[in-house]
């Protein structure tokens, strides 16, 4: 492994897809950049997340790096959407194409960051005593790395295995012959469930929210579909810039309104697109998230299909979401409605009475022990922020912990007051996971990118977002949210899942208009930062 630099133009932290493209874009400008990465490989996200059925529920054809026509023309995805292992094997083609390994250190964790207001320069110490200065310090530390444990009484006292899905052991866990907890039904749950289902001997899902979850409809990709959109990959990409949430141009959204459309309007268009399957579900109207009766009217129709999957009635009532469908993060799913008919699988509802502890045999809830042989956490992430914070990140004057206090604050999703110099690859503030990842990421990279030429060109070596623009976009952040049905459930987004975590919704709803924004403040010598 390369010794870290020991002066650069970037310090960039995280080598997933966020980190790999900035590498790459930096060194195409001909800056040096220096990359910091916990995990012995590549992949971020994709490299920790690998628990049974791991899979992106963007597709691939998708999901990918747009920014090399040559990369997503030779890239061959098998699938609809890819499995963890496809996306982490295309994570270390990029790498291996574009060089990038020489310049990313792997095994280390970046302890602090300082900012010098004398020189203008970021110093990087990390866990193995090195000490990088850079002018830019670019935080590519991903929005769902950082994982949440619920500190359970007695969590500690278990004597068999536990797991957390966002950071499974790389050589897998057979589940052959054992009594399995699962606690936890989001995504990776949904996904998990399922496949942990067939092998093991029982299987124990404690539930505090119920879900809803639409069917993936995976299948191999067919030649002719690839070719088809490898034909017209650029169009494709540029459509994908003007939605939303930056993907899914090619099975638009609807532009009427659910308030507007018949019973049976409504019906035959839920039926299409269940049909259909995938995140495009609450495409189908416009105004689906903002108008409770409308999403009542899409919320009803999955819950008629979970009445109709799941045998046991009471079960079936048990996995029935009452609330908005889409404010917490929809699931795409493989049989896990079904799963529940399985006589090896039950369900435990922990809304009313709590996880009460954890002991070395098992779970207790309600006084009631359920005796397994392992524990799966499938628990989430302290979303947006958790990796952030975990960087001692000081300014002249304040440190990122003191500035979000309060819950984040940024500019644009980009910048923080206080922070000279340092940018947030999908940072709180901006679309990030309310989109298709790698196009926000590729957007804030080009930007990035696009910032500091000009600084370069221009002799500039600082840059700060000032506080007035910083409180307007929090506002404007805020003002977008209320708009929404968002706001009124108990979401990752809104920190809700993190007991003491500070309450705000961080995402930015909105892709396009929001791209939009971006360019104007660059076009317009970069408004709301202070430039020196
Ligand atoms: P999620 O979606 O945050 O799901 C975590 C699940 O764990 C969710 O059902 C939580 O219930 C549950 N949870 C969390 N803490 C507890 C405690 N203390 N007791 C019982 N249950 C608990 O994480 P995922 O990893 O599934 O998915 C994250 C994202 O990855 C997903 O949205 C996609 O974008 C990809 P709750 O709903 O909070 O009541």
């Amino acid at each position: 492994m390369s010794e870290p630099r020991q002066s650069v133009d970037a310090v960039i932290i995280g080598a997933g897809f966020a980190g790999m493209y900035m590498l790459h874009a930096l060194r195409e400008q001909g800056f040096t950049a220096q990359v910091f990465e916990v995990a012995d490989d590549v992949g971020g996200t994709w490299y920790w997340n690998r628990y049974p059925g791991a899979r992106c529920d963007v597709e691939s054809l998708e999901y990918s790096y747009s920014f090399s026509p040559e990369l997503e023309q030779e890239w061959e995805w098998t699938e609809r959407y890819a499995t963890q292992p496809e996306i982490l094997r295309y994570a270390q083609h990029v790498a291996d194409r574009f060089d990038l390994r020489r310049d990313i250190r792997f095994n280390t964790r970046v302890q602090s960051a300082d900012f010098d207001d004398t020189t203008t320069r970021w110093t990087v110490a990390t866990d193995d005593g090195s000490r990088t200065s850079a002018q830019f310090l670019i935080m590519a530390v991903g929005c769902l790395s950082s994982t949440n444990l619920p500190n359970f009484p007695g969590r500690d006292t278990f004597a068999g295995a536990s797991y957390h899905t966002g950071t499974w052991p790389h050589e897998g866990v057979d589940f052959t012959g054992k009594r399995v907890a699962v606690i936890g039904t989001g995504s990776s749950a949904v996904q998990s469930i399922p496949i942990i289902a067939q092998q093991a001997q029982h299987v124990t899902v404690f539930q505090r929210t119920p879900t809803y979850a639409v069917p993936a409809h995976n299948r191999p990709l067919a030649a002719a579909e690839v070719a088809e959109v490898k034909a017209h990959y650029r169009e494709l990409r540029a459509a994908n810039r003007l939605t939303m949430v930056g993907y899914g141009a090619r099975s638009p959204r609807g532009e009427t309104n659910a308030s507007d459309a018949s019973p049976a309007e409504l019906e035959a268009e839920y039926e299409r697109r269940w049909a259909a399957g995938g995140l495009s579900y609450l495409g189908g109207y416009a105004d689906l998230l903002l108008n409770k009766d409308s999403n009542e009217t899409a919320a009803e129709f999955i819950r008629r299909q979970i009445r109709a999957t799941v045998n046991d009635p009471a079960v079936a009532e048990l996995l029935t979401p009452t609330n908005v469908v889409g404010c917490k993060r929809l699931c795409v799913d493989t049989g896990y409605y079904a799963t529940f008919n399985r006589p090896n699988v039950s369900l435990v509802d922990v809304s009313q009475q709590p996880i009460e502890e954890i002991t070395p045999r098992g779970v207790r809830v309600a006084g009631v022990d359920y005796e397994v042989d392992c524990i799966v956490y499938a628990t989430g992430f302290d979303a947006m922020t958790g990796s952030l914070l975990k960087i001692n990140a000081n300014g002249p004057e304040i440190s990122l912990q003191q500035a979000w206090e309060a819950g984040p604050r940024t500019y644009l999703g980009l910048s923080v007051h206080g922070l000279p110099n340092m940018f947030t690859i999908s940072g709180p503030g901006s679309p990030s996971v309310l989109t298709n990842m790698i196009t926000s990421i590729e957007q804030h990279v080009e930007w990035i990118r696009d910032c500091v030429v000009a600084m370069r060109d221009k002799g500039l070596h600082r840059i700060e977002a000032t506080e007035q623009a910083q409180d307007e976009w929090v506002d404007y952040v805020n003002m977008v949210a209320d708009m929404t049905l968002f706001p009124t459930c108990n979401s990752w987004y809104l920190g809700a899942n993190v007991p003491g975590k500070p309450r705000v919704f961080m995402p930015l709803l909105g892709f396009a208009p929001y791209e939009e924004q971006c360019k104007q403040v660059a076009a317009d010598g970069y408004r709301g930062f202070a430039l020196v």
